[in-house]
């Protein structure tokens, strides 16, 4: 007789639309995963991954026990032998304790990002464990840095445009996002909007689906969202569209802002933005005419040298032309700080020093006094992940250091430890999760038991607490007792183990300058921030030209997939993947569809298959982010092109200033 029961659980990944689940376990093993409507937002459906993540789970790359390198063995081959869970945390305990009783603290790095965690696997016993070390600390800029940066600078992290309210724009606005990929939710209601009269405004370099069916598509030139933005702003000023009003009682620093704008005509726009200057026009007037208007933007812009500059200038749009105020308009980033959450550990961060995750390579490889001699990576794949890949490799290679990788599954990344510890899924432990999309703080219990010998996160750094002899007065990294302290009262701690699913203190549809205000000092909108200002070399929003030379004229996007979560289930994802070019990028270098290319700069190269794209922006290639070495014929993938030079602001990476030429390869 078969045991089937169906749980309510949620999807931890990292999309901002945080997904209710129905998971059905039949003899102790997940036999179906679909949506329930428990999670308003998502209402009973879910994306093509996650119905299939039962095959991550019991992929034949799953890491079922702790595994050892064998002595002799060269970095990157995966040559490891099964070891028992009390041997591999042994043998990491004497090497972070040797490590730091020779060369000091700093010489261990905790290396994570967490995109795809909660509150339970991400920054709790781990940052116990680090900040106790007094490990080198690590600025996680891989992602949403120079969003943020601009987000709460403007805004001090105003809660958005809640998605659903989109069904009330009669301008929608969706700027260097791809939702069909990155979060499937919104498609829907865009689409509805649509059917109901509502115009549809897409700012990106690819004639994205949500392109297709828009009223006007701006296939902007990468990196040049800050022009385009500021000139928007000019022309609001320029022709009195601009809420002298609001900013007069909401804002401070219109009158610089407008300043700033002023050098970024139409004309001069359009030729940095490769833009008609009759489009950029057309949107100015569409978004002046049109109430409510609201932009979602996304994180296409940010990841450039421009980064935080451009996302400023896209948020300060509602601003200037007074779009707050009415349901289905303003702006949505992202929500991720509409819920007032507290850390799951109170230990102080050490004063040590700050490594910046899109400098990996450099330091694995530069750093003295000391030298990084333990890396320990969690909750993330460095070598698919990271910019300048070759430089995280030969980092990764150093016979000296010392590496840990904790994985659910055999990544390109476990393939260069020391010691790989096997890590449960979010199937497998309890993990709380807030939206960055849907304003929704969903629990979830375990729905299987632990896959082989897999751990929980927060198990594993508690024990290794223990074993290092760290532990404080007080320490409980159970999850019972860290969703207490990270809700910060029992009432809500219940209510979420009751139902899976409580909703912030703004609602789930909250309207801006009704509901919700700046959080801000003195609840304003900063347009031209302090703290930004003088955190860079140049003024905030001065444009920093496109880094392309004459042998790399190209510009190589790396765009997510619907068919991965970052690099998360790669393993899945079978066969080469294409660069994706232009017809006429690809005629002016004799290359055909399905022919082998080489694609290069200065850091490195990736041999792949050509596919010819109409869809591109002539000028602009494309090979999807998350690729595995197995996905490429040289086993290199994006980030072996891309650069680790940071944002204006906010340290943020800058994966779409990898700039390359393509050839043909002979035979091919
Ligand atoms: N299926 C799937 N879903 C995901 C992810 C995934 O990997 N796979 N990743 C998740 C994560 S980590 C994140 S951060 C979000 C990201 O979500 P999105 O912001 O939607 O993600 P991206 O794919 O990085 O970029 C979106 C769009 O920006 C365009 N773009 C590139 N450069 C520029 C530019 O300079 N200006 C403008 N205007 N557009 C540009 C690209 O062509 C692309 O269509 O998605 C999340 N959801
Ligand atoms: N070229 C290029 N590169 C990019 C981007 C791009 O646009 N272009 N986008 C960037 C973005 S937006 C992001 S967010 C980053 C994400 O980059 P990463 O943070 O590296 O994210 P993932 O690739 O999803 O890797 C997460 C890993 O953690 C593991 N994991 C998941 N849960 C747990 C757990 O509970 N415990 C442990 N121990 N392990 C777990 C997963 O199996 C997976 O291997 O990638 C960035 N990289
Ligand atoms: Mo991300």
């Amino acid at each position: 007789m078969t045991l089937s029961t169906t749980l309510q659980r949620m999807c931890p990944l990292d999309c901002p639309d945080t997904c209710s689940l129905d998971v059905t376990v039949s003899d102790g093993r997940v036999t179906r995963i679909d949506g329930n409507r428990v999670n308003p937002f998502t209402d009973g459906f879910i994306c093509g991954k996650v119905r299939g993540y039962a095959e991550h789970v019991y992929h034949a790359t799953r890491l079922l026990h702790p595994l050892v390198r064998e002595p002799g063995t060269t970095k990157g081959e995966p040559a490891f032998r099964r070891a028992s869970w009390d041997e591999a945390l042994a043998l990491i305990s004497a090497r972070i304790t040797e490590a730091r009783e020779r060369h000091g603290g700093e010489s261990i790095l905790p290396c994570c990002y967490g995109g795809s965690n909660g509150k339970f696997t991400h920054d709790s016993a781990d940052a116990a464990l680090f900040r106790r070390l007094g490990a080198s600390r690590l600025h996680r800029g891989l992602c949403a840095a120079a969003t943020t940066t601009a987000a709460v600078g403007l805004y001090g992290a105003m809660p958005g445009v809640a998605l659903s309210d989109y069904l009330h724009s009669r301008l929608i606005v969706v700027w260097g996002t791809n939702p069909h990929a990155s979060g499937i939710h919104f498609v829907p209601i865009v689409q509805r909007a649509q059917a109901a009269g509502a115009k549809l405004v897409v700012v990106d370099p690819r004639v994205t689906k949500l392109a297709r069916g828009a009223d006007l598509h701006l296939p902007v030139r990468p990196g040049t969202d800050l022009p385009l933005a500021l000139a928007l702003i000019r022309w609001l000023f320029e022709h009195d569209e601009a809420d002298l009003d609001f900013l007069e009682t909401h804002a401070r620093g219109a009158e610089e802002l407008r300043r700033r704008a002023e050098p970024w005509t139409l004309a001069r726009a359009a030729e940095t933005c490769g833009l008609p200057s009759a489009s950029i026009e057309e949107f100015a007037r569409l978004y002046a005419a049109t109430r409510p208007a609201a932009i979602r933007c996304g994180w296409g812009p940010e990841r450039n040298r421009n980064g935080c500059a451009a996302i400023a200038a896209i948020l300060a749009l509602p601003a200037v032309a007074g779009k707050f105020g009415a349901r289905g308009g303003g702006y949505t980033m992202s929500n991720g700080r509409a819920f007032p959450l507290y850390p799951a550990v109170s230990d102080p961060e050490p004063a040590t020093r700050i490594v910046k995750d899109n400098q990996l390579g450099r330091a694995l490889l530069e750093l003295r006094e000391p030298a990084l001699r333990v890396l320990f990576v969690y909750n993330a794949n460095p070598l698919s992940t990271f910019p300048d890949q070759e430089r995280v490799r030969r980092g990764f290679a150093r016979a000296e250091l010392f590496t840990v990788v904790f994985d659910q599954v055999l990544t390109d990344s476990a393939r260069y430890a020391d010691v790989v510890l096997p890590a449960t899924t979010f199937l497998e432990h309890v993990e709380l999760r807030n939206g960055y999309g849907t304003y929704a703080l969903q629990y979830g219990e375990p729905a299987i038991a632990p896959v082989g010998e897999a751990r929980p996160n927060y198990a594993v750094f508690a024990e290794l607490i223990g074993r290092l002899g760290l532990s404080a007065e007080g320490d409980d990294f159970t999850p019972l007792a860290m969703l207490k302290r990270v809700v910060g009262d029992e009432r809500t701690a219940s209510a979420l183990q009751e139902s899976g699913i409580v909703f912030p203190p703004c609602g789930v549809e909250p309207v801006q300058f009704v509901d919700v205000f700046p959080r801000t000092s003195d609840q304003k909108i900063h347009l031209v921030p302090e703290e930004l200002e003088r955190a860079g070399r140049a003024p905030f929003y001065t444009y920093v030209a496109d880094p392309a030379d004459g042998r790399h004229p190209l510009v190589l996007i790396s765009p997510a997939t619907e068919k991965l979560i970052s690099s998360s289930m790669g393993e899945l994802l079978e066969g080469q993947q294409p660069l994706s070019m232009h017809p006429d990028d690809a005629r002016a270098r004799g290359i055909a569809d399905g022919d082998g290319v080489r694609i290069w700069n200065a850091l490195g190269e990736v041999v792949t298959h050509a596919r010819l794209d109409p869809r591109l922006r002539p000028g602009v290639a494309q090979l999807h982010k998350g690729l595995w070495s197995h996905h490429t014929r040289n086993g290199a993938t994006a980030n072996a092109l891309a650069p680790d030079t940071l944002t204006d602001r906010g340290d943020g990476a800058c994966f779409n200033d990898a700039r390359v030429e393509v050839e043909r390869l002979n035979g091919a």
